[in-house]
């Protein structure tokens, strides 16, 4: 008996400072705020439920915008920087939001606990609430990160997966990132919520020889192609929006892989995961068994909220305010 229970801890010690000795995400950990902020947890928590039950699209905004700030230049708040040049200003920022729930939930921290919670962690901790809010799993995420002094436009379009992508250039933008083809998979499942411009999908749209559109692609679903075609309209002035899951569109579950599966795939870069015979394995699986998509999902969020983590003094600070590095 006390040989095995030896035996296990040094395993665990071992496996513990393996982990420990070569990646900076290990030096996250869950209780990080546990004596110097221990109800940070709470205060985002209830200012991303106020501002949800105000605007339904603020889930998806904030899935979104974690997506955005951990591709490029890592997890550390570089993608709310506001001035000239900074991530903001790509234009592939015109489908951001939800900056004003982290700003206000970093607003009140600072009151609660000054000078000590990140503007990173907060938007990773607002990101896992809008998934437990809209019914998905609620993830436990390590923390303590730096927030990052560096916010460069011109490291947006390298760094994320433009809606265009083929499931081989997306694999391997993720792939760079030390994400997996599942994680891929996985990830994308955050399309079960949100709303997406019609323009990031009028490339699966083209005019036939009678000048009227029909989808490029053949397979996407006859009544799906020409609902969108009715809510898109070619000249549309205003900025128009469509939900990324027509099916199930407030609700964080795994209907977004049924639809993959039956031509209901928003995005060409949606649609383009059931194109390579690995990916669309993982679909077909995450399709059948939600709670393996919440179990997987929980593991790729974490993997994904852990890429390129600033914790050191020297590489990042905790903001004062989210849309400037401290003066
Ligand atoms: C941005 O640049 C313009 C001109 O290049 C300048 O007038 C403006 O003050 C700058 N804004 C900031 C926030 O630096
Ligand atoms: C163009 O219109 C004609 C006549 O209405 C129709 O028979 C034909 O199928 C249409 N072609 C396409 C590509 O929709
Ligand atoms: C779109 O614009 C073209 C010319 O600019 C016009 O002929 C057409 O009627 C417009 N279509 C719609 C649906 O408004
Ligand atoms: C669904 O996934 C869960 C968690 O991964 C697993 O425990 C369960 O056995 C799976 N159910 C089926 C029917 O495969
Ligand atoms: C995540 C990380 O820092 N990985 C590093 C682990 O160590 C090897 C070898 O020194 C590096 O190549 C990796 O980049
Ligand atoms: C929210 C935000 O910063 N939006 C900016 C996106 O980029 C355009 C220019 O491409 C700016 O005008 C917006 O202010």
């Amino acid at each position: 008996m006390h040989l095995i229970l030896r035996t296990l801890l040094t395993l665990l010690l071992f496996f513990s400072c393996t982990s420990a000795s070569n990646s900076s995400s290990s030096d996250l950990s869950s209780d990080f705020y546990s004596l110097t902020c221990p109800n940070v947890q709470l205060f985002v928590r209830n200012t991303v439920r106020f501002y949800s039950a105000n605007d339904g699209t603020v889930p998806g905004k904030l899935l979104r915008l974690i997506f955005h700030d951990c591709m490029v230049e890592g997890c550390d708040a570089s993608v709310l920087i506001q001035g000239n040049g900074t991530e903001r200003t790509d234009p592939a920022n015109l489908s951001l939001g939800g900056f004003d729930v982290v700003e206000s939930a970093k607003r009140l921290i600072e009151v609660m606990c000054p000078g000590t919670v990140s503007c990173a962690d907060i938007l990773v901790l607002a990101a896992r609430d809008a998934v437990e809010i809209t019914g998905g799993p609620l993830v436990q995420v390590p923390l303590g990160r730096k927030d990052g002094k560096v916010s460069l436009a011109s490291n947006v379009r390298p760094n994320i997966i433009d809606t265009s992508f083929s499931v081989e250039e997306m694999a391997k933008t993720f792939s760079s990132k030390g994400l997996s083809m599942e994680d891929l998979v996985v990830l994308s499942g955050a399309h079960t919520i949100g709303l997406s411009h019609c323009t990031s999908f009028s490339d699966r749209f083209q005019k036939d020889a009678n000048g009227s559109l029909a989808p490029v692609d053949a397979s996407m679903e006859k009544n799906f192609a020409s609902e969108l075609m009715k809510q898109c309209p070619a000249n549309a002035t205003a900025p128009t929006t469509v939900s990324c899951d027509p099916v199930t569109p407030n609700q964080f579950d795994n209907q977004y892989y049924t639809n993959l599966l039956t031509g209901k795939g928003l995005l060409k870069s949606d649609s383009e995961l059931i194109n390579d015979p690995k990916a669309e394995a993982f679909v077909e699986s995450l399709s059948k068994n939600q709670s393996s998509f919440f179990d997987s999902w929980a593991e790729s969020f974490v993997k994904m909220t852990s890429i390129g983590v600033k914790t050191g003094d020297d590489k990042g600070e905790i903001r004062a305010i989210c849309s400037s590095v401290n003066g």
